[in-house]
């Protein structure tokens, strides 16, 4: 056999020229494009264009690039990085138009690159293994949606939403909805229990209705010429506040709804662009919040107020949890430390050490 390195292509599209490394090479060749591999700092071919990942389809993604929506697909190899979810929503990418359209004539192309995330909201993964799930990345802020009534807020979960903030750069806000449902001096009692977020945490509580249009000024300016994800349980109206505030939605949504059933509650996370500039992406409720890697040590860092009382614990470190003379639990008694975020902080050192 004549000798000739087989190092490029044009060996490879030559089968008499091929040797047993070829050969493999091409066998792995085929086997990534059925199995998506992720390989860091691979090389974007001259056709790619850059766009935003909008919402999933399925085991595809929406894909915005200019004026176009592409369906994408992921296959091959995939320059992204490792250990983490592969593509998510907010994801900045790198894609590769496909020869044909989808069939439904929709652009077709595959993504071949997921830039670094800026922000990412990310929870710990269902299942024993302590993995990441990215629910969405990029996003400036985090609105936290709660209603006041029906089903009622939940500050568990807004705790774990304000670390879960804290730990992927987002800027948190609290908007309360539903506010029609409320009489006036309900109103006080609810910015009086949440006294702690906006006065002490100076995380901004916004009481807003979608129903009668209360606060809806006040969410547009948060929400302009900046990116933000509104999230919450299920049912406390984060479509119906979208909706309220922005129109480009239809586009989007004609797309998607050839791709999945259309259904009143939200199954998958959208960005959907906001008239004034800036965008908002719609999510599905959410029940339970599992904070990826989140120590015992570094817990109370995450409960900033306990701090001034930390100093006069007995015992250095103290988990504020079992330990006499903890001046932690002391300012809970004496109503110096809310005792619902304590009750959290409990709450999360439980998931932690158990
Ligand atoms: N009274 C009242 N009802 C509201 C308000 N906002 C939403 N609703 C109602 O609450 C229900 C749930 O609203 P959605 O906007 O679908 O709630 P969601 O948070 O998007 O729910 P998921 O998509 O399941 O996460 C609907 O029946 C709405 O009409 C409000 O400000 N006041
Ligand atoms: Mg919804
Ligand atoms: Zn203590």
């Amino acid at each position: 056999m004549a000798q000739r390195p087989i190092t490029t292509e044009s060996a490879a599209d030559d089968d008499d020229a091929q040797d047993y490394r070829g050969r493999t090479r091409e066998r792995a060749k085929r086997l990534d494009r059925t199995r998506t591999r992720v390989k860091s700092g691979a090389v974007v071919s001259e056709r790619a264009l850059q766009g935003v990942v909008i919402s999933p389809l399925g085991p595809k993604w929406l894909v915005n690039s200019g004026d176009d929506y592409w369906v994408a697909s992921v296959s091959g190899v995939v320059d992204a990085a490792e250990g983490t979810t592969l593509v998510t929503v907010g994801d900045h990418v790198w894609i590769e138009p496909d020869a044909e359209t989808t069939e439904h004539g929709d652009l077709a192309a595959t993504i071949v690159k997921v830039d670094e995330r800026t922000t990412v909201l990310s929870r710990k993964a269902a299942g024993v293994a302590q993995r990441e799930q990215v629910l969405v990345a990029n996003v400036e802020q985090l609105g936290i949606v709660m209603a006041a009534v029906l089903p009622g807020y939940n500050k568990r979960l807004m705790d774990r939403y304000l670390i879960a903030a804290d730990k992927g750069d987002l800027r948190p806000f609290i908007v309360i909805n539903k506010c029609d449902l409320l009489q006036d001096e309900d109103r006080e009692d609810i910015l009086d229990d949440l006294r702690t977020y906006w006065d002490l945490l100076h995380v901004p509580v916004i009481m807003v209705s979608a129903e009668s249009s209360e606060g809806l000024d006040e969410l547009r300016s948060a929400l302009a010429d900046t990116s933000t994800l509104l999230t919450g349980p299920s049912g406390v109206g984060k479509s119906s506040l979208i909706n309220r505030l922005t129109d480009a939605r239809q586009r989007v949504g004609e797309i998607s709804t050839k791709y999945l059933k259309g259904k009143h509650t939200t199954t998958s996370s959208m960005v959907i662009p906001i008239p004034e500039g800036g965008m908002v992406v719609d999510s599905p409720g959410i029940r339970e919040f599992g904070i990826f890697e989140l120590g015992k040590e570094e817990l109370p860092f995450y409960f900033e107020e306990f701090a001034e009382f930390t100093p006069q614990c007995r015992f250095t470190p103290c988990s504020h949890t079992h330990e006499p003379n903890c001046a932690v639990k002391q300012a809970v008694e004496d109503r110096a430390i809310d005792e619902e975020r304590y009750v959290s902080y409990l709450n999360l050192m439980h998931d932690i050490t158990s």
